[in-house]
């Protein structure tokens, strides 16, 4: 019996994981479905980010969250055991008022994510290599720090590797680009600057589709489709579980 994961995080601080079961009796109107919560050592969020992500490759979604916890930023990622959520304790600046997404750039199998946002290193946009081992390292991408941000994942140039869409505001400009992959953990700005974004959260998820969209070649990682914020967060997560537990 399939059950796919579902993660609500919204503007206010919840912070649920519900399991889907598909069981008559139980079914919500116009979804054909029930969920269950899932307690969770998960702290609620203000301005969060979330994402569903195998990144242990052991075939269960595990999550990567940031936002600010009330006592400050957090980013922290909790792997899936048996439907139990645990903080590898990975180290990450905490951040919030960005986002966060997992695309495997480096093709070896192993989900390196991209975040960025603001909170105790200031802002920043940054990628992390899976090491393959439950540890992440920084690429040091150069890639201009962001707050009221979103990015996105996507081969746009068809050449077999993911690039990565930034928007967002550094503080005193508003940045709309795509990164292209190198390789090597080398990225660098395509040139391609035709949205800018970052002026508000609601917009930021029309833009991301937008790029997603409008871009010739253009392909969403299946894993980390075009993110939204606030009001786009919750059903944008449930498309993101459903595709990959698909
Ligand atoms: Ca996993
Ligand atoms: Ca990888
Ligand atoms: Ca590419």
């Amino acid at each position: 019996m399939p059950r796919l994961p579902l993660l609500l995080s919204a503007g206010s601080a919840v912070c649920r994981v519900f399991l889907a079961f598909f069981i008559a009796g139980m079914a919500l109107p116009g979804f054909g479905q029930a969920f269950t919560e899932v307690g969770t050592s998960i702290p609620g969020l203000r301005y969060p980010s979330i994402a569903w992500g195998d990144f242990d490759n052991d075939g269960d979604l595990d999550l990567l969250v940031a936002g600010d916890a009330g006592a400050g930023a957090i980013t922290r990622i909790y792997r899936n055991q048996n439907r139990e959520f645990f903080d590898i304790q990975a180290n990450l600046p905490g951040t919030s008022d960005g986002a966060v997404a997992w695309g495997d750039y480096t093709g070896d199998g192993w989900l390196d994510f991209a975040i960025t946002g603001t909170g105790t290193a200031g802002r920043i946009s940054r990628i992390y290599r899976n090491n393959g081992n439950s540890t992440f390292t920084d690429i040091n991408a150069g890639l201009p720090g962001l707050e009221a941000s979103t990015l996105a994942w996507g081969d746009y140039d068809n050449d077999g590797d993911l690039d990565l869409f930034l928007t967002g505001y550094t503080g005193s400009a508003y940045v709309g680009a795509i990164y292209r992959n190198l390789g090597n953990d080398l990225f660098v700005d395509s040139g391609i600057t035709t949205v800018r974004g970052g002026a508000s959260p609601s917009a930021q998820w029309w833009i991301s589709i937008l790029m997603a969209t409008t871009i010739s070649g253009w392909r969403a990682s299946p894993q980390t489709p075009p993110r939204g914020k606030a009001r786009g967060c919750i059903a944008t997560t449930m498309a993101s579980s459903q595709t990959s537990a698909a």
